[in-house]
């Protein structure tokens, strides 16, 4: 069954904007896959101190993978993007994050829907508010203008 997933992508080392444009290519090229939206593009400073600025987008996907065969795919483009995992939230050429699965809540080891914290991340909440309906709910039936509400567009710039 095809199933809405809405994937975080981000980027802060070797040309952000590029590595974002190929990882969308990637996701558009996904078996059992279809590419149905991808926001604006954001810059914003790290939440990590001294790291360079990150560019954010969030990508719409209509996919028949199952959640931990997804993982696996987002994590294939990250390594095939030169993605180094040395430190927990080091800089890093992509992240491509599952935000959400339908309306699905999933809690295993390797994954966690919906993504820890997008709640209140701004490079999260606004390219996604780009992409769903007005009155769009989690699974935990908090509106998407609710959360936005609490989370003010400050250090966002649209490019
Ligand atoms: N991701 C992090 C840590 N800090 N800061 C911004 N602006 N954007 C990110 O995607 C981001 C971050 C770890 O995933
Ligand atoms: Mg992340
Ligand atoms: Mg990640």
């Amino acid at each position: 069954m095809t199933q809405r997933a809405y994937i975080g992508l981000g980027s802060n080392l070797a040309n952000p904007q590029a590595q974002l444009r190929s990882a969308l290519d990637a996701l558009a090229q996904l078996p059992d896959t279809r590419l149905a939206g991808v926001s604006s593009f954001y810059a914003s400073d790290s939440l990590s101190p001294g790291q360079p600025r990150y560019t954010n987008a969030v990508a719409a996907l209509d996919t028949s993978l199952a959640p931990l065969d997804l993982l696996d795919a987002l994590q294939g483009i990250e390594a095939d993007q030169g993605r180094e995992r040395k430190e927990r939230w080091g800089p890093r050429t992509l992240d491509l994050d599952i935000l959400l699965y339908a309306d699905q809540v999933i809690d295993e080891p390797r994954l966690k829907v919906p993504h820890y914290h997008m709640h209140a991340r701004p490079f999260v909440l606004y390219p996604l508010a780009e992409l769903v309906p007005e009155d769009f709910r989690l699974a935990d039936q908090r509106t998407l203008a609710s959360l936005l509400a609490d989370c003010p567009f400050v250090g966002l710039e649209r490019l």
